[in-house]
């Protein structure tokens, strides 16, 4: 199989917000070269303005200067991390893609599944990574991220040998990671874990562990769940899936879900890329997902009462 080789170090990041910040921080904490690519002047003025992005730390904060330019500088773009939300990512690629250089490496950050495949599709030139992430983080200002939870990230392309120069510099970064080459199992059970918790959540108004109070509406879930995702092609990520749910609302009993927190706050949720997927995945496998559908009904016309995007 053939290895990409990476003729540069430099670290671009595109979408500066929770996690490309997170992200971009500890590279350069590191001594990593790192880039941010912001919109426009403007964003680099505001950039600029504010001094450096911070990061809060078990209650420490810190700035860094990290470099930044707009997407349309000139630049050749060796390795990128894209960071943005998953309805972002195709758009925000495209708008750099002329710049990646012939076999750039392009780790994928994005939740859910459908972005990558996208993307992937899109820029034959480079070498995609998928990274699943378990590491929180949120912004508590422009420019300024607070690293919320510990967690870890699992990379792969589901088939090529782990590139080792990339995997070093995650552990200069103390970026907690590991290749697997089962990378799309991760993704897939992530998203289950997330069809599972998440829309519930939203729909009952409620913290991750008052699901309890809703037992075999998310047993009943899990179970179409596995059909799903074994229907797909993908029993191994299916596996246990129910003890696992069950586990992870224990776990996080005190937290709001994410897409709690992104319609609580306003903002669009990756339905498209959580619920959306695996619906129009058993649609396509001919795998009977009547609840799923029901569910994403439900959170459509939730969303759409509450005047945000229901896509
Ligand atoms: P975010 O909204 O905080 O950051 C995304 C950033 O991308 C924003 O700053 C936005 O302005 C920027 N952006 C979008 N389009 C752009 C473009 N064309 N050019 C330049 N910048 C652009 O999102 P996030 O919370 O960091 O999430 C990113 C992805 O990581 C999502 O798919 C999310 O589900 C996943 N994720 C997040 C967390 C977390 O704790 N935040 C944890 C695990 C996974
Ligand atoms: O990943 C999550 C989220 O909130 O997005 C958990 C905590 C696993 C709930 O689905």
């Amino acid at each position: 199989m053939a290895q990409f080789p990476v003729k540069s170090s430099v670290w671009h990041i595109l979408g500066a917000g929770s996690l490309g910040s997170l992200w971009a921080t500890r590279l350069a904490r590191a001594g990593l070269p790192v880039r941010l690519l912001l919109r426009d002047q403007t964003r680099l003025d505001t950039y600029t303005a504010k001094g450096g992005l911070t990061l809060s730390e078990q209650g420490q904060r810190h700035v860094f200067q990290i470099s930044a330019q707009t997407l349309d500088d000139p630049e050749p773009i060796h390795r990128l991390l894209v960071a943005c939300k998953a309805y972002d990512a195709e758009r925000a690629v495209a708008s750099i893609a002329s710049r990646l250089a012939t076999g750039a490496q392009v780790l994928l950050l994005q939740n859910g599944l459908g972005s990558q495949q996208a993307v992937v599709e899109s820029i034959s030139q480079a070498h995609c990574v998928f990274v699943s992430s378990t590491e929180g983080a949120f912004r508590d200002d422009d420019f300024s991220v607070v690293f919320a939870g510990q967690g870890f990230n699992w990379l792969g392309d589901g088939q090529q040998k782990a590139p080792s120069e990339l995997l070093t510099a995650l552990e200069q970064a103390g970026i907690p990671h590991e290749w697997t080459p089962d990378i799309l199992d991760r993704l897939w059970r992530k998203l289950a874990l997330n069809c599972a918790v998440n829309p519930l959540t939203v729909l009952h108004g409620c913290r991750n562990g008052e699901l309890r109070a809703h037992a075999d509406e998310v047993a009943a879930l899990c179970d179409e769940l596995v059909a799903v995702l074994t229907g797909c092609g993908q029993a191994a990520a299916a596996e246990g899936l129910h003890a696992e749910v069950s586990r992870v609302i224990e776990a996080t009993a005190a937290n709001y879900s994410s897409m709690y927190q992104d319609v609580a706050q306003g903002r669009r949720t990756e339905i498209s890329y959580l619920l959306g997927y695996v619906c129009d995945a058993a649609e396509l496998h001919n795998v009977d997902a009547p609840l799923l559908h029901d569910l994403r009904q439900q959170l459509v016309s939730h969303l759409t009462v509450k005047g945000l995007p229901n896509d």
